[in-house]
C-alpha cells in the first residue's frame, strides 16, 4: 500500500466534566485526528492523545503536529509499505515523540486492516468478542462527591473503579471507599505525585486489598519502583515510566511492577503495544489498556487492541458518553454491563462521524 495523502485536523471538545488528576485539570480537549488515504481512497483514521500542556509526557498537541508535518508524514508519504510493523521501523530514525508517531501508526493499521477486509482487532491478533471495562475517576471537590460517583459507575456495571490519589487526597479517601463499597474492584492511581520518602504512607494502602497502585513514583524511576515494590503487597501498575519495549523488560526484570498498563500513544503505536504486551505474557505480568480521555477514535483502537490475549484486567475503556455529550464516531462505543462488544466491521469498525468532526474541527492541513 501507498499512503498517498494524510490530514491533520486539531479538534476541540469540550468534556462533560472536567477530569482532575495530581498533575492538572483538563476540560476543553484539543487534539488532533489523522486521516491517511492510500492510492485507492481508502481511509485510516488515528487519534493523538498528547495534551495540550506536557505534563503527562513531554509532548504536546504542538510538538505532534510539528513532528508528524516536518518529519513523520514526509517518511511514509507515497512509500511503499506492506505491512504496518514497518512503520514503526521506519520511525526509528526519530527519538521519542511517541505520541506523534502512534497518531499516524495507527492511522495505518486501520487503514491496513481495512484493505485487508478484517477488523483492527483480528489484525492485531486478538481473539475476543466482548471486553470488560472498568472506569477511572478523577479526583473530586469532596469525599462525599467521589462515593456518588463510584456509585453510579458500580450500578452502570463497570467491572473495576480507578481513583485518582496525591498527598493529602489519599489513605483517608481509600478508608472511607472501602467502607462503603467493602468488595468492589478497586484500584489507585498516583500519577507520580510520591516519593520513596512516602513509603510509609503507601504501605499504609496495603491493607483495602487494592488490585494494585498505579505509578505512584517518578515517571522516570524504575528502580526506585523496584525497591518500593519489595516494600508493599500491592502489586504495582506502571503507567508513565513505560514508554517502550526496553522500559518494559527493565521494569520486569528488576522487579519494578506486577502489572503494566498499556497505552499506544505512550509507547509510539500499536505495534510496540503488541510487542510489550506479548513480552509481559511470556514473563506473567499482567497488562490492561489504558486511556488518555479519548474520543471515540482513539478510544475505537483501544478497544481492538484490549482483545489481545495478555489484556486480562478490565482497562479505561469508557463508553462514548462517560466524557463527551455527543463523540465523532457512529455508531458511539456503548458499555452494557461493564462490557464493551468488538465490532467485527472492517478496520476499527466504527465510522468517523464527518458532521460532529468538522464541527469540533479548530484547524486543518491536507498532506500530500
Ligand atoms: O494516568 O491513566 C492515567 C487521564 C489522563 C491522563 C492520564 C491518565 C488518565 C486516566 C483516565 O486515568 C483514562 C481514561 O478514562 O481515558
Ligand atoms: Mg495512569
Amino acid at each position: 500500500m501507498k499512503i498517498t495523502e494524510v490530514t491533520i485536523r486539531q479538534l476541540s471538545m469540550r468534556m462533560k466534566s472536567p477530569f482532575t488528576t495530581s498533575f492538572g485539570t483538563v476540560q476543553d480537549k484539543q487534539f488532533l485526528i489523522l486521516e491517511a488515504k492510500d492510492e485507492s481512497g481508502l481511509s485510516g483514521w488515528g487519534e493523538g492523545v498528547a495534551f495540550e500542556v506536557p505534563w503527562y509526557t513531554e509532548e504536546t498537541v504542538k510538538t505532534s503536529w510539528h513532528m508528524l508535518e516536518d518529519f513523520l508524514i514526509p517518511l511514509v508519504l507515497n512509500k511503499d509499505v506492506q505491512h504496518p510493523d514497518e512503520i514503526s521501523a521506519i520511525f526509528k530514525v526519530i527519538r521519542q515523540n511517541n505520541m506523534a508517531k502512534a497518531t499516524l501508526e495507527s492511522a495505518v493499521w486501520d487503514l491496513y486492516a481495512k484493505r485487508t477486509e478484517q477488523s483492527l482487532a483480528h489484525a492485531l491478533g486478538g481473539t475476543k468478542e466482548k471486553i470488560e471495562v472498568g472506569i477511572s475517576i478523577g479526583i473530586q471537590p469532596t469525599t462525599e462527591q467521589l462515593l456518588q460517583l463510584i456509585e453510579e459507575h458500580v450500578t452502570a456495571g463497570y467491572k473495576r473503579m480507578k481513583v485518582k490519589i496525591k498527598p493529602d487526597k489519599d489513605i483517608e479517601v481509600i478508608r472511607a471507599i472501602r467502607a462503603r463499597f467493602p468488595e468492589v474492584p478497586l484500584m489507585a492511581d498516583a500519577n507520580s505525585a510520591y516519593s520513596l520518602d512516602d513509603i510509609e504512607l503507601l504501605q499504609q494502602l496495603d491493607e483495602f486489598n487494592l488490585m494494585m497502585i498505579e505509578q505512584p513514583l517518578a515517571s522516570d524511576d524504575i528502580i526506585n519502583h523496584a525497591k518500593l515494590q519489595k516494600q508493599l503487597k500491592t502489586p504495582i501498575c506502571l503507567d508513565e515510566s513505560i514508554c517502550s519495549y526496553e522500559d518494559a523488560r527493565t521494569a520486569i526484570e528488576l522487579g519494578s511492577c506486577g502489572v503494566i498498563n498499556i497505552k499506544f500513544g505512550r509507547v509510539g503505536g500499536l505495534t510496540e503495544a503488541k510487542r510489550i504486551h506479548d513480552l509481559c505474557m511470556q514473563h506473567g505480568i499482567k497488562v490492561w489498556c489504558g486511556g488518555m480521555l479519548e474520543s471515540g477514535i482513539g478510544r475505537a483502537h483501544n478497544v481492538a487492541l484490549t482483545t489481545l490475549q495478555n489484556f486480562v484486567l478490565p482497562g479505561d475503556t469508557a463508553g462514548s458518553n462517560h466524557y463527551w455529550d455527543q463523540d465523532i464516531i457512529s455508531p458511539e462505543v456503548i458499555v452494557e454491563d461493564g462490557y464493551i462488544k468488538v465490532p467485527e466491521g472492517y478496520g476499527v469498525g466504527y465510522e468517523p462521524n464527518m458532521e460532529s468532526l468538522e464541527q469540533f474541527t479548530v484547524s486543518k492541513k491536507v498532506y500530500r
